[in-house]
């Protein structure tokens, strides 16, 4: 079961050369643990990378997935349909905020982030205002890997690699800010005045020029940067006032991460376009999909019928097996009441985070539903390195954690019980102690 030559797959987003020289090889999962391949249990403290929301080897999920590989492997989605995709995207719009009421599919959080940039420049267009094209995103946003989406992301070593990227594109200012917002319960309470940056921008470059606005409600890749309160509504106006699209980018918080089944509805604020992936198939197999609000995808039903109205799509939209996946996963989360779990152990688990304060280099604390991060100094002129080897030693001890910059992210599967909270905490304290 072990390959013995490790060379020629280029891993993503890893240290290529220490991993060889050390591999972490994972197996199996099941429930909120994964085995590795020297046969440990490894409690996951990251829901595999924020996806595997119902934990691991669902038995209902692998069911579907495997009756639909039997009988329909794939089915072409351009001028052609399958039952299940019409079915999921039925249940997915259900579940988004009033309003919406048309689902795209793509076959990740990257192909999503596309489609709804498109989409936005695209739905102006339609309407007969084709001068508004520039896309806005954030400092510190992550919005995948793709062209469209380093380009309005705001994570640097993602972006200068890559040569000159999309035009007509600015940032907003980050909300991160540990001198007023320190060891945070919940949402801060400073910052809400940062989303008078947009106005800055709208000043810059005229409103007639925007096409939309694309954030995270909670920026998850950047080390979970939570939205000061007030911060979202006053974005929301301000798009309101000159005309711009608001996209909520929840790949990491739909699908119950904030304890409703999206960020938008847990944090009282409707954009007009909710990208999603991840916690859609909890991971099981690739997917993505673009909600939209009914006068967007109105805005393209005329000209002749029989002509295609979007020129955009990707072979495997609404792949048979994904759909499968994701009806099956969505019965999980009614079933077991996930999509709003977090919220019921919300309290609990910000108290057993908030318990590491005054443990050695720990500079910030923060939670949200079943999010947390733990926010370490840096070693002096090694940035990254303290947090990665935290990530190493919790892996010794039998946890999973994510680790991004000098932060530790949390965020594990939502059926986690309180116990596992207990144990995933002492661990991470240990390894906390033990840190240079
Ligand atoms: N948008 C957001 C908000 C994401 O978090 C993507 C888009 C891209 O999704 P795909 O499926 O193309 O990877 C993501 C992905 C991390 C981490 O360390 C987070 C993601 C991916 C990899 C690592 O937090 N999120």
């Amino acid at each position: 079961m072990i390959p013995n030559d490790l060379r020629a797959f280029w891993m993503p987003f890893t240290a290529n050369r220490q991993f060889k020289a050390a591999p972490r090889l994972l197996v199996g999962a099941k429930g909120m643990y994964y085995r590795s391949a020297d046969g440990r249990e490894i409690l996951d403290g990251t829901s595999g990378l924020w996806c595997v929301n119902a934990g691991h080897g669902r038995e209902r999920i692998t069911e579907a997935i495997r009756r639909q590989a039997g009988e329909m492997d794939y089915a072409p989605p351009f001028q052609m349909g399958h039952p299940k995709a019409f079915e999921l995207a039925t249940r997915v719009a259900g579940l988004l905020p009033e309003g919406f009421s048309h689902v795209f599919f793509t076959n990740s959080g990257s192909e999503a982030v596309e489609t709804a940039l498109k989409i936005a420049v695209a739905w102006h267009r339609a309407r007969g205002d084709a001068g508004r094209y520039r896309l806005i995103g954030r400092e510190k946003g992550y919005h995948g890997v793709n062209y469209g989406g380093i380009s309005v992301g705001g994570i640097g070593p993602n972006r200068k690699s890559f040569g000159p990227l999309l035009t007509g594109v600015d940032h907003l200012r980050h909300t991160h800010d540990l001198q007023r917002n320190a060891f945070s319960r919940g949402l801060p309470e400073h910052g809400a005045e940062l989303a008078d940056d947009l106005e800055r921008i709208v000043a810059l470059h005229d409103p007639s020029t925007i096409a939309a606005v694309i954030v995270e409600p909670m920026a998850g890749s950047a080390g979970v940067l939570l939205p000061p309160k007030g911060y979202l509504q006053r974005l929301r106006e301000i798009c309101d006032r000159h005309g711009i699209l608001l996209i909520f980018d929840e790949v990491i918080t739909g699908f119950g991460r904030l304890g409703a089944p999206f960020a938008a509805q847990r944090l009282g604020v409707a954009p007009d376009m909710i990208t999603m992936a991840k916690g859609l198939t909890n991971g099981a197999v690739p997917m993505g999909a673009v909600g939209v609000k009914a006068e967007i995808h109105d805005a393209f039903m005329n000209g002749p019928e029989h002509m295609i109205e979007l020129f955009h799509g990707y072979t495997y939209s609404g792949h048979p097996l994904a759909c499968a996946a994701g009806l099956a996963t969505l019965d999980v989360y009614e079933e077991e009441g996930l999509l709003t779990r977090a919220r019921e152990l919300e309290k609990a688990w910000e108290d057993a985070i908030h318990a590491l304060k005054g443990l050695p280099h720990v500079i910030d604390i923060r939670n949200f539903g079943l999010v947390g991060a733990i926010e370490l100094e840096p070693m002096e002129g090694q940035p990254t390195k303290r947090a990665f080897s935290a990530f190493l030693k919790a892996w010794e001890k039998g946890v999973l954690i994510r680790t991004t910059g000098d932060i530790i992210a949390l965020s594990p599967p939502l059926i986690i019980s309180e116990e596992e909270i207990a144990r995933l905490f002492d661990i991470l304290t240990e390894v906390l102690r033990e840190l240079e």
